[in-house]
């Protein structure tokens, strides 16, 4: 290949990437006035989490835990790279067909957008649409600089005759690069500016006083062991596990819940401070993932404020399916679209199930649903714990499937008995002599009644309970081992009030929950 020739192709994939780059920027300036979820990354990334499959989507919790969305966006951003650079060499051949592929990219970014759940519409597919035009047209014009697609045969030591016009590519390359930064960057800054009402109204949120206070935490629930999980999970600390590339920012003062569906005898719609004047409750609650592998990270404890739905739901006349009710599933919906299905009876049933508005003391994160999430003790929570929550549909579980039981999920799934050891952590290299073992324990709604470790094939010993909050929280364990030099496996298992013992079987996460016991293999030096 020539030199020219070489240049060429190089300076086609440099206007490829230029194209994608202000595609991707005029889509946020615009998504900015439209829905920041709207713009093509976020929309492709939901479109991706819609459609993953469940074992890979645990696979992705798994492997980047908190951080499987960035990941995920940065995989996204790869790929449109790697395709531009692509269709900018495509266009030195082709340059219409090249420059028309950035717009098919710009529609699948508009396809996504509108097929998520929580599109609104046509206008989501502004962004992706208008991104791809300007990116077309970009490449389009760049192209066009470095001069028809073969040269006259540029003979000998002769001067460049290809018909580049490098003063016009480096002028329009430049002006298009400081351009789309400036798009990107307005656009970064009204969303920002977007979020703010909502930040606002956060701050300016007054938790009353609950009328029912939770009982002062009993003296002994909280061990004061090193590297044990905390009794209370900080806020900053506690696990979040959502499907939202772009948190919800929920503006308190504008919020609505709507309760609807069969059996409603008294619609009704509630505004947040509607909220703050019923009677609050103040509780202790233990939240858990389905997602959680035995010995996994997504399980924390809270002390929540919030209104008891049930007296809510009686307020609007809803009776369990015990009582004849006609609905047997509560259906939540979030402002971002996701659905979750809880039973009606256990909602009901005089647990302390509740739309929570503050989390260990201060309003919600609006990472854990701002301004006000459902919480039912007992369940996992992708079947109660509803974040940035907007309406609840009774309905029955034949007539509606949710987000996550569309995807293979269990319909029902109570949370399952578990137990942890946070410490010692898996191969340390503890001294010989008394090694402290210890972590929590968990079996919401049941309550735990007795945990018990084993030292390699070595008979089950008793471990110490603290003491209990309430059978909606976890509870703490520890175990004094005398522990001789050598390599040894530490096992776990918690019995739960009704007198069950935690199984030895494994099973996966799906579909309602990992079983099976914790170990930790640890070598005594
Ligand atoms: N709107 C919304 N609510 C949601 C989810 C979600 O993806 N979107 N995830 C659920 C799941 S699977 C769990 S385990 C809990 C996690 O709550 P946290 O992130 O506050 O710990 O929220 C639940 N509520
Ligand atoms: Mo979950």
């Amino acid at each position: 290949m020539t030199v020219q020739g070489l240049r060429r192709l190089s300076l086609g994939a440099l206007s490829g990437l230029l194209a994608g780059y202000a595609a991707l920027a005029v889509a946020e300036l615009v998504a900015a006035a439209v829905r920041p979820e709207s713009g093509p990354v976020v929309a492709v990334g939901g479109a991706a989490i819609d459609r993953t499959p469940a074992a890979v989507k645990d696979w992705a919790i798994r492997q980047f835990g908190t951080h499987d969305k960035l990941v995920l966006q940065l995989g996204i951003l790869a790929v449109l790279c790697g395709l531009a650079l692509f269709l900018g060499v495509l266009a030195t051949r082709w340059r219409r067909i090249g420059s028309l592929g950035v717009l098919a990219f710009g529609v699948v970014g508009a396809l996504a957008a509108t097929g998520r759940p929580d599109s609104v519409g046509v206008a989501d597919a502004l962004p992706s649409v208008a991104g791809g035009l300007v990116g077309t047209a970009l490449l389009y014009l760049l192209i066009g600089r470095l001069g028809p697609a073969e040269p006259p045969a540029a003979t000998g030591e002769e001067a460049d005759r290809s018909g580049f016009d490098r003063r016009g590519f480096i002028l329009a390359a430049t002006a298009a690069a400081a351009a789309s930064t400036g798009a990107g960057l307005a656009g970064r800054a009204l969303t920002g500016s977007q979020g703010r009402g909502a930040v606002a109204s956060r701050k300016d949120v007054l938790l009353p006083a609950p009328s029912s206070s939770a009982a002062p935490t009993p003296r002994g629930a909280a061990l004061r062991i090193k590297g044990i999980s905390p009794f209370v999970t900080p806020n900053r600390d506690f696990y979040r596990v959502d499907t939202a590339l772009v948190v919800p920012k929920v503006d308190a003062t504008t919020w609505k819940l709507r309760i609807h569906g069969r059996g409603v005898a008294r619609e009704r719609t509630l505004t947040f401070d509607d909220l703050l004047r019923m009677p609050l409750i103040e509780r202790s609650i233990t939240l858990t993932c389905v997602s959680n592998e035995v010995g996994g990270p997504y399980v924390g404890n809270a002390r929540w404020i919030g209104v008891p739905l049930a007296d809510l739901l009686r307020q609007c006349g809803v009776r369990p399916p015990s009582e004849g009710g006609p609905a047997d599933q509560l259906v939540a919906r979030s402002v971002d679209g996701m659905t979750l299905g809880t039973p009606v009876e256990d909602v009901l049933d005089g647990r302390d199930a509740m739309l929570a508005v503050g989390m260990n003391g201060e309003p919600l994160p609006f990472v854990h649903g701002f301004p006000v999430r459902m919480l039912v003790p007992g369940l996992y929570g992708y079947v109660s714990a509803c974040k940035w929550i907007k309406e609840i549909e009774l309905t029955t579980f034949d007539a509606y499937d949710t987000y996550w039981v569309k995807r293979d999920w269990a319909p029902r799934a109570p949370v399952k008995t578990q137990s942890r050891i946070d410490t010692p952590k898996p191969f340390a290299r503890p001294a010989a002599g008394t090694v402290m073992v210890a972590g929590v324990a968990w079996a919401q709604h049941r309550g735990i009644d007795k945990v018990e470790v084993r030292v390699d094939d070595g008979p089950w010993q008793e471990a110490r309970l603290a003491a209990e909050d309430t059978r909606d929280t976890w509870r703490q364990w520890s175990y004094e081992w005398k522990a001789d030099p050598g390599t040894h496996t530490l096992a776990v298992r918690a019995t739960d009030r009704t007198g069950r013992t935690q199984t030895g079987r494994r099973t996966p996460t799906i579909p309602d929950g990992a079983s099976g016991r914790h170990s930790v293999v640890v070598t005594v030096d």
